[in-house]
């Protein structure tokens, strides 16, 4: 059985007092992580505020980092020092940093295996373009993106990847993918590292689907057999809309 993973993802959203506001509001009222893992990605200024006050369930994520240890990279954020603050998840290769940062599926690697040598999860994003999409080209895009991703990692770090299926075409435009669409595209996903690492390890990974998923339709979305999770932007901003889509279990 697969846990749930629910993970919001502000984006370059909200003031300190918005973040704190925020935390407070949803700190206690978290599904217990036997049932649900929770986890909020916010930008990095708030990170150490959010893990002070993060309560006994709900965890904290980054949205990037590089992947070197230290150096001269300036404005750059080092895997160990998220660890050093408490951060346990970091989202990597989103369609967002792909597009306008000059992320690659080579960096997106390199940073899957620096978050595990530092103990973070990573979130690796993966997903095609509704020019993609048109051409049919929807499972050979995920299946590149999936397979560098994971690329010269052991098997029992592939176990525990989260990957998020993110159509580009269904991110912040109100368009989700459908809940069918997203579990075929999510079934090829598991395909393609079964091809790779055989049927134990892709029964194992946690595959999220991300996309205008809301309260309203995180329930049909979580119903399918391949999904396992969300990762929600727009609607994880406001905590009673947050909470509602990490209690979807009622
Ligand atoms: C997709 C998603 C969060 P939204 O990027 O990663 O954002 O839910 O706003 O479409």
């Amino acid at each position: 059985m697969r846990k749930p993973i629910i993970a919001g993802n502000w984006k370059m959203n909200k003031t300190r007092d918005e973040a704190l506001q925020f935390i407070y509001a949803v700190k206690d009222h978290v599904a217990s992580t036997d049932v649900v893992e929770s986890v909020v990605c916010a930008p990095f200024p708030y990170l150490r505020c959010l893990v002070k006050r993060q309560g006994a369930f709900l965890r904290v994520g980054a949205q990037n980092m590089h992947f070197k240890s230290a150096g001269a990279y300036t404005g750059e954020v080092a895997p160990e020092m998220l660890t050093s603050i408490g951060v346990s998840y970091v989202v990597l290769g989103h369609s967002e940093r792909r597009e306008m940062f000059n992320e690659t599926d080579e960096t997106v690697n390199k940073k899957v295996h620096a978050a595990f040598e530092n103990g973070l999860t990573p979130i690796i994003c993966v997903g095609e373009s509704l020019e993609q999409r048109e051409t049919g080209a929807t499972n050979a895009v995920v299946d590149t993106q999936t397979v560098a991703a994971l690329e010269g990692l052991t098997v029992e770090q592939v176990k525990r990847v989260v990957i998020a299926y993110e159509p580009i075409w269904a991110i912040g435009t109100g368009r989700t993918a459908t809940a069918e669409q997203a579990n075929e595209t999510i079934g090829y996903i598991r395909s393609v590292i079964e091809r790779a690492y055989g049927r134990e390890v892709a029964e194992a990974v946690r595959i999220q689907y991300g996309g205008s998923v809301n309260p309203s339709n995180i329930k049909e979305l979580m119903a399918q057999e391949h999904i396992d999770g969300a990762l929600v932007g727009g609607a994880s901003l406001d905590p009673k809309s947050f909470l509602s889509l990490v209690n979807y279990q009622g």
